[in-house]
């Protein structure tokens, strides 16, 4: 697939406009041409959402512009992309590791959580999705009482990073910080910022959230 530049513009395009049924066809009409699921979204969705972040931030648009174009990106998402991706490994069964998935506090972007959540589901693991703007406490208790293999946060806004910080400071003060891989992501973080909020790794991507989560149960 080699005209992902000229897809990715009129993706832009049609979302910016809320133009639902030209992002759809775009969607089906690549997966046709024989792109997969995650290949659409790493390659045309993922881009043109950061396209739209870089025009919000230099005043070419305005918010109901990037909240147009983000709930036509969840309609593409639930009519193409989500099926398709649910489809490609239908009939795995084995359960990997229970991942705990939350959008930090204050923070409600989930576009890439949730793709991180599909992709880890269709590669075998058990996903609780707490959903956004949960408190660090939060997150702490339910990864006690669901008995979680992993934490996995999520935040866009700079803002929210220290709320990662205080999840691993929770868990050091409980004595459980062992018991406890986490993962970060989003795109607030980066490897560094990682190691500065304690977590034990970063995915930059779902796919490589899912090598990653793979790596901390040893499962490589
Ligand atoms: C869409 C969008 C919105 C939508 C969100 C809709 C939704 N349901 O998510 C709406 C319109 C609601 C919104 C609101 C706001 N937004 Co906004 N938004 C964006 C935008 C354009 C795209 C985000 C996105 O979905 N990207 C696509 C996904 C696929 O990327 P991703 O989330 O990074 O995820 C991938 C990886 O990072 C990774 N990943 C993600 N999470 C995790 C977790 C784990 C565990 C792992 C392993 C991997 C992983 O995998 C994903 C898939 O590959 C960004 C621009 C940008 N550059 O990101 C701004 C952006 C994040 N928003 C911004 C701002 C300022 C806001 C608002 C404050 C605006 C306002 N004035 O109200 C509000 C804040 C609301 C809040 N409290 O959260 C700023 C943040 C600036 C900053 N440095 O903090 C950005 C960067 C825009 C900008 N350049 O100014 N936003």
């Amino acid at each position: 697939m080699s005209n992902w530049e000229s897809k990715q513009t009129e993706f832009t395009e049609s979302i910016l406009a809320g133009n639902e049924q030209a992002a759809v066809a775009l969607a089906r009409t690549s997966l046709e041409e024989g792109a997969t699921p995650v290949e659409f979204f790493e390659n045309c969705i993922s881009p043109s959402l950061q396209d739209i972040g870089k025009r919000f931030e230099t005043l070419d648009i305005f918010l109901p512009e990037m909240v147009t174009a983000a709930d036509t990106v969840e309609k593409v998402n639930e009519d193409v992309i989500n099926p398709a991706v649910a489809e490609s490994q239908a009939g795995e069964s084995m359960s990997l590791g229970k991942v705990l998935l939350a959008t930090v506090q204050g923070d409600l972007h989930d576009i890439g959580k949730n793709m991180v959540g599909l992709m880890l589901k269709v590669n075998g693991f058990e996903v609780v999705d707490l959903g956004t703007n949960v408190p660090p406490a939060d997150i702490v208790a339910r990864a006690e009482q669901e008995q979680v293999d992993i934490i996995g946060m999520s935040a866009l806004l700079t803002t929210c990073l220290p709320y990662m910080k205080d999840v691993c400071d929770f868990l050091e003060g409980k004595n459980i910080r062992d018991k406890y891989p986490v993962i970060i992501g989003g795109a607030a973080t980066h490897p560094e910022i990682a190691e500065e909020m304690g977590a034990n790794t970063h995915g930059g991507s779902a796919a490589e959230g899912v090598e990653k989560c793979k790596m901390l149960l040893g499962k490589l």
